[in-house]
Formats: C-alpha cells, structure tokens, sequence
C-alpha cells in the first residue's frame, strides 16, 4: 500500500472488512447525524454499497478490526466462492468478463467474492443494508451488481425494510454495458434501475467526440437519446455525466478535467429528461489513483469549496438552476426541438419550460418556437440575482411563441414556464447561496397552491445527496 498517507488512493474505500461503517470518511456515529442532517434540509442520502466482496489486501481496518484472507468477524472461508471452489478460472479470477460463472463467481480485480447466493451471506447484507435504512438512508449504487447477478440481488432486496419515508428503497444497480445476454445492463433492469455507463459514453461522443481526434461530435445527434439510441429505458436508468470511475477515464467519458464542456453536457443532461439524474463532484486529481484532500493520517477532510481542492460543480450556478428545472418540468414532454444539425440544440417541455445550448465554439443567435406564452422570462443558468426580480438576461416570447436568443459559445440559454399571466417577470434561485426555501417562496407567488405541493415533495425527493462509506 501506499508509502504515505496522502498516498492512499481514492480505491481503497471498495474494500470491505466489516460492516461497521468506520472508514477514512468517518465513523458511525458521524455517519447517522450525517444522514439526520441531510434529511432535516431535504436531502435525502443514497449509499454506494458493497456487497458482492471483500477485501483483497491488508490485515487491519481502520476500526481497528484484525482479518486474514477469507476470514473476517462475519465470514469465513465458506463464504467464498474461490475457497469452495466453485470459481471455474485458473487463479481464482475473472478473466473472461463474458463467462457467466467466472462474472458471478470469481475474484473481480483480486476481491474476495462472496457467496451471496446463501442464506447466511444474504442474511449479514441484509442486516448492514436494513442498518443504514433505519439511519435515514433512502437507497443504494449497488457497486459490481453485475457479480453479485439478478437472483442474488433480487433476494436481497426482498429482505429490505421500508426506508422512513415509508417506500423501498432506490436500487441503482452498476452494470458495465458489453456483455452478452445475461450479463448486459438491459437483462439487470427486472432487478432495478441500473446506471448509465453506455448513456455516459454517448454522451462524450456528442460533446467532445473522441479524445485528442480533434473532432468535436455534435450536439445535434443528441436528438434521439435513451431507448431510440440503444441505452436502456429512461424510467429504468439512473443517468449520469461522469461517475467516479469515469472521470478518470477521458478517453470514452466526459470527466471534471473537460471544465465548460463538462457543465454544459450535465446542464444538457438535467434538461434532457433521460433517467434519474446524477451529478458527479469530484476533487482535483493528477493522477488516476490520487487519494481525496486528507489529513496526515490518511483521514479524508472535510469536503469545502474555497481552496479548489475540491471542484463544486454541484455548486455551479447553472447546474443548480438546471437541478430546479429538472424538477419544476418534471415529465413534461419534449416538444419544438430545434438543431442548427451542428453543435446547437434547442427545445421546450410542453410549456413548463425551455431551454437551448451551444457546444461551438462561438456564439449563436437563432430564432425559434419556444412553447411558452408570450412573457418575459429569466434566464436562469445567467441569472446572477437569483431570488429578487430578474434583472439578467431574459428571454421575450411573443405572442405566437417565438423568440430570438443568442446562446453563448458552450452555454446554454434556460427560461422556466413558472409564470401563467403574461408580462410577468420571473425570479428564481440559481446560485448557491439560493436556498430551497427561497426557490419555493418564487414558486409560490406563480404556481397555485395544489401545485406548488407538487413541486415542493419533487424538489424534495429529487435533491440527492451520494455518499462512499
Ligand atoms: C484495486 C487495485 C487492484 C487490486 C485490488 C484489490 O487497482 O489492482 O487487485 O484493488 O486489492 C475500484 C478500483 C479498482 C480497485 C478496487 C478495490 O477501480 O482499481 O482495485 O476499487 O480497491 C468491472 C466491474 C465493475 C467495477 C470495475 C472496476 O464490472 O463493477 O470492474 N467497478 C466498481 C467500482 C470501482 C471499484 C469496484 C467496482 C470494486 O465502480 O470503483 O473498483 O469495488 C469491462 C467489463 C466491466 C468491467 C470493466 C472494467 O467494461 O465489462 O464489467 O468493470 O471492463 O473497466
């Protein structure tokens, strides 16, 4: 392992000793008033769990807790698949990600495989699930659920309780597209959603083509996304940029490092409708397996968006902005799409809302239907007033729909259908310091008291807050 602390990389997280939630993040206890605190502001917490493995190195936890190979306080060698030998590969490995047996069997990377095909291992998962539900936690990334396979997944979920808002809770499966039959992202979806990976790839051929080509991709492919374009269904998806793998991998995904091309495509990807959206912040890295900001004991700091250590982009105006027109359209429908067939696209969702981006490399102007009534509307990805009346760049919609926008070189240009009446200015939160509070108090003075407890409960469900722990 690595020779200092500051040396230990992102990845050791993934390796599991038991199930008592002390980490270099934090303990149990920081945990809980973690999730309590979240959920007191409307946050809800989604955990990245493991369940398919163990570790593959080491002897001491950061618990404190001593194991050995294959024993650790809640299993023992039965509870491996390679030490009951019913891993079919040489070394105890996967070698073929396409085998069946080796996938679901076998060591993935050298991590110890367990049985989660028994009772017993499904029962100790169970329990460690059930612990962080009754904590607050409202679901789960179910890291390498393509080894862990859809029965053992599926028996485990059945043995989980209701999370507090008295629903299951959110089963985001990790499956990594490329395998045949079974073993594809599609054939994990009878089990629960499952993440993006191949929505990610697309995505990055669209906005930035292939790396160091030269070529730019266009934005105007991204007419036909989701089902139509090969990725798996939007209400079965959980739809992402980047994740923490990927962002590491400029090559096939858009990642932090890719700055006004990565906001752009995240702000694309919240108007686009397509899955449950996540938004992935990061911390600065150089080099692939550089550790968090931590400590000298190898202790992660706090996550805080002054020294740059960390990249904020969930803090971006315009990401916040499109988090709340994701929320405000909801499943509205796509309509008047526009492309230029090039790097801009524009369209409406119904009359909820509009927007328009630009991947060129220069500004745009250009005149379309936007399906809103005619009105003056604020551009909320620019609106650096948020909260009081929009001063900032606007968007005039006359009466037949139409309006002439000009949409900056990657940027987007985003109007919000909050207002009925017409010749009404719209204020509303974009920046960080806009509380959900002070976007609720804008709602309010548009949107009629039925349905501005619809959007208060979305808003609320839609907020996500992701942990490793
Ligand atoms: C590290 C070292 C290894 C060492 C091991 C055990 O890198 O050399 O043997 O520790 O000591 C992360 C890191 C790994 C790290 C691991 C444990 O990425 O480098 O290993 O943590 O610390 C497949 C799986 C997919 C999995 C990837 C890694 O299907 O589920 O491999 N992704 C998840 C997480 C990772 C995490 C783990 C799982 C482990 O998102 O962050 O690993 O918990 C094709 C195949 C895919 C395959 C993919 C690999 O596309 O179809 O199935 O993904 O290639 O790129």
């Amino acid at each position: 392992m690595a020779a200092t602390p500051s040396c230990i990389p992102w990845w050791e997280i993934y390796q599991p000793v038991t199930y008592d939630l002390t980490s270099r993040m934090g303990n149990e206890d920081q945990f809980k008033r973690m999730v309590r605190k979240c959920r007191e502001a409307g946050v809800k917490v989604y955990v990245d769990a493991l369940i398919n493995h163990m570790t593959g190195q080491g002897n001491t936890s950061y618990g404190g807790v001593d194991y050995k190979p294959y024993n650790y306080p809640d299993y023992g060698p039965n509870d491996f698949h390679f030490k009951t030998g019913e891993c079919p590969s040489s070394d105890g490995g996967i070698q073929d990600f396409n085998n069946k047996l080796q996938v679901f069997k076998c060591n993935l990377v050298g991590l110890e495989d367990l049985r989660t095909e028994t009772d017993k291992v499904q029962g100790q998962l169970a329990a460690y699930l059930n612990k962080l539900i009754g904590y607050g936690v409202s679901g789960f990334r179910v890291d390498a659920a393509k080894h862990v396979g859809q029965d053992d997944l599926d028996a485990i979920y059945s043995r989980l309780h209701k999370t507090k808002d008295g629903v299951k809770p959110y089963w985001a499966l990790e499956v990594f597209g490329g395998g045949p039959g079974i073993l594809s992202p599609e054939a994990f979806t009878r089990s629960g959603d499952v993440l993006g990976l191949d929505a990610a790839k697309q995505i990055q051929a669209a906005f930035k083509s292939y790396q160091g080509s030269g070529n730019t991709g266009s934005l105007a492919t991204l007419e036909v996304f989701g089902k139509g374009s090969g990725l798996t269904s939007s209400r079965k998806t959980m739809s992402f940029v980047t994740n923490h793998d990927t962002d590491r991998n400029a090559g096939e995904y858009l990642g932090h490092k890719d700055g006004s091309t990565f906001i752009l495509a995240n702000e694309w990807l919240l108007a686009s409708g397509y899955g449950s959206p996540q938004v992935f912040s990061s911390f600065e890295w150089e080099t692939r397996d550089d550790s968090p900001p931590a400590n000298k004991n190898g202790r992660i700091t706090d996550a805080e968006c002054t020294s740059g250590a960390w990249t904020c982009d969930h803090r971006n105006r315009g990401i916040v902005a499109m988090v709340k027109w994701h929320n405000y359209v909801g499943n509205a429908k796509r309509a008047n799409f526009y492309t230029d067939d090039a790097n801009v696209v524009a369209f409406s969702k119904d009359s909820e809302g509009w927007a328009a981006f630009n991947n060129g490399t220069s500004a745009k102007e250009i005149r379309v239907q936007t399906g809103l009534p005619r009105g003056t509307y604020c551009d909320v990805i620019h609106d650096t007033n948020p909260g009081s009346p929009c001063a900032r760049p606007t968007v005039v919609v006359n009466s037949t729909g139409l309006a002439t926008v000009t949409v900056g070189a990657k940027d987007a240009v985003v109007a919000v259908g909050y207002v009925s009446s017409q010749h009404s200015h719209i204020t509303t939160a974009a920046s960080e310091s806009a509380s959900l509070s002070a976007s609720l108090r804008c709602e309010a003075r548009n949107v009629p008291a039925r349905q501005h407890a619809k959007r208060r409960r979305d808003l609320l469900r839609r907020l996500w807050c992701w942990t490793n722990f």
